[in-house]
């Protein structure tokens, strides 16, 4: 048993949220749900964790990257779902990376809180950058992409791959658009038939160290068809947390929201908490909050008027200097 329980934690932190039998059983009524008093109770401490718009703050910028099919999209409506009460949504449109216009594009699109949380109340929740189309590469090409989104130097919808052909000058001359990167989750599928892209990861590492050293976390999908008591699973975790370096409480390996486990499309009308719980803890690990996080705005108009004390003070120190040596 105790060792059963390490090799449990050994996986990641939210292994204790999942029952051993790996079973979810959608209820037509999310109260019906085992786990939804928690899961309310969670949402309050995720709540707690940002704030809210009085603290002038901006909302973290949090980019959900990986290659095509291992779960992204899906991962952000299933995040989506978990901070509500309502019902599951497919706000960012999923599994559509087979189709030819996909594979070749690379872009990112945004999600902010307006999108997909409740606009009636004022708490910070992140802003989500669903980014699609990288490849297992780690060239100088995929490097200076990665670079340009985490410095929050790229245009929404803009297509990545003519980067690709102009190179950093193109972006740098389209401006800053959004905010940088505050932390990069990392998604791939647990599919051990599926090969880690290691070559992506490198390049993710090179650029993010790039960047004051962004958080970088890990989340497994599909642990409804590769649990992590498969040893294939197990090494296939083990990898990942290697090349990205992940502790345990950086890394989740997560069921989505999807028909696989729920055949009966319940997740239409209401939500899972019994999946929402162990992304729930996830993202509280996310969300709390680091020292190098984007400061109150009321402390950078500070700093300015710091500034021009100081320049201010020092002009007239020497003014007095010369007066005085007439
Ligand atoms: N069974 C199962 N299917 C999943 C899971 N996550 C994603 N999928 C399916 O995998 C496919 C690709 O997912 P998608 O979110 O589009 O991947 P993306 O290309 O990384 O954005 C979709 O058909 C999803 O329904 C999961 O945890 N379990
Ligand atoms: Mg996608």
């Amino acid at each position: 048993m105790v060792e059963m329980v390490r090799e449990v934690l050994e996986n990641s932190f939210v292994e204790q949220y999942y029952n051993q039998a790996h079973s979810i059983i959608p209820q037509v009524n999310q109260e019906d749900d085992p786990k939804y008093n928690e899961k309310k109770e969670l949402i309050k401490e995720c709540q707690e964790i940002v704030g809210t718009t009085h603290s002038e703050k901006p909302p973290l910028n949090i980019a959900i990257i990986g290659l095509p099919g291992g779960g992204k999209s899906s991962l952000l409506n299933t995040i989506f779902a978990s901070f509500s009460t309502d019902r599951w949504k497919d706000v960012v449109q999923f599994g559509s990376f087979g189709t030819l216009d996909k594979q070749f594009t690379t872009r990112f699109k945004s999600f902010t809180k307006d999108v997909y949380y409740k606009p009636t109340d004022t708490y910070l929740m992140p802003t989500f950058l669903d980014m699609t189309g990288f490849e297992d590469d780690d060239s100088a090409n995929t490097l200076a992409l990665l670079e340009l989104v985490f410095a929050g130097k790229i245009r929404e919808n803009e297509e990545l791959t003519r980067a690709k052909k102009f190179g950093f000058n193109y972006f740098i001359r389209m401006g800053v658009c959004h905010r940088p990167v505050d932390r990069i989750i990392v998604v791939c599928t647990s599919n051990p038939n599926v090969n880690l892209p290691t070559s992506f990861f490198n390049a993710v590492w090179k650029a993010k160290k790039k960047h004051t050293e962004i958080p970088v976390y890990g989340v497994m999908t599909f642990r409804d068809k590769y649990p992590p008591d498969n040893e294939r699973v197990k090494v296939k975790i083990e990898e990942f947390r290697m090349c990205l370096a992940l502790p345990q409480y950086r890394f989740a390996h997560i069921i989505n929201y999807c028909d696989d486990i729920d055949s009966r499309g319940v997740h239409i009308t209401t939500t899972i908490p019994s999946l929402d719980v162990p992304v729930l803890h996830f993202m509280k690990q996310v969300l709390n909050p680091r020292q190098d996080d984007p400061r109150k705005k009321h402390d950078r108009k500070m700093d300015i008027l710091s500034i021009f004390a100081f320049i201010f003070a020092v002009l007239a120190f020497i003014y007095v200097l010369l007066i005085s040596n007439r």
